[in-house]
């Protein structure tokens, strides 16, 4: 994997407007977006009484090492008021770290690469669209090849949406 890419993901309020807030906080973090996917509207995963999502893929570049971006993450998150109700429930904004090039992180804090990303649709596919031949450092399948195994049916439709 060549690059950073995070996941952001809403399903409560102004859905959109939650996504391009995100993005804009990202930014004044002192982050670059170096390629955005398109958005998708996603069926919720793990816990199925919830609205959908909308999702969508930012590749960044930043010198900041893993945990300072999980820091400035989580400031992100807690700006756009971020109360998570229950595990997999609903969220106004949730940020993940699905890769970080190549680095391979098991910590109390960080988990890199995404222990979610093999099993769920709603990343797979805002992946292949962003780096369909990049491998997982892990596993060394291409995320393409990943969606081919993935068994995961849940929805995840293209919208018009842009950022
Ligand atoms: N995030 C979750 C749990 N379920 N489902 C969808 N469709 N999209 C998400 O971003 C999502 C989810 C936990 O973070
Ligand atoms: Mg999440
Ligand atoms: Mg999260």
């Amino acid at each position: 994997m060549n690059g950073i890419y995070i996941l952001l993901g809403s399903n409560m309020g102004n859905r959109l407007e939650y996504l391009k807030e995100a993005e804009n906080l990202i930014i004044e973090e002192g982050i670059e977006i170096v390629d955005e996917s398109s958005i998708y509207e996603t069926e919720p995963w793990g816990k199925a009484e919830q609205e959908w999502f909308l999702n969508a893929i930012l590749q960044i570049n930043t010198l900041k090492e893993p945990e300072e971006l999980l820091a400035s993450i989580l400031k992100v998150e807690q700006k756009l008021g971020r109360i998570r109700i229950e595990k997999w429930g609903e969220r106004c904004i949730d940020i993940d770290i699905l890769y970080f090039h190549d680095l391979v992180i098991q910590s109390d804090k960080l988990t890199i690469p995404h222990p979610g990303i093999p099993s769920r649709r709603f990343t797979l596919i805002p992946l292949v669209e962003m780096c369909p031949l990049e491998t997982h450092p892990k596993t060394g399948k291409t995320q393409m090849q990943m969606l081919a195994d993935c068994t995961d049916g849940l929805a995840c439709n293209l919208t018009d949406y842009k950022f």
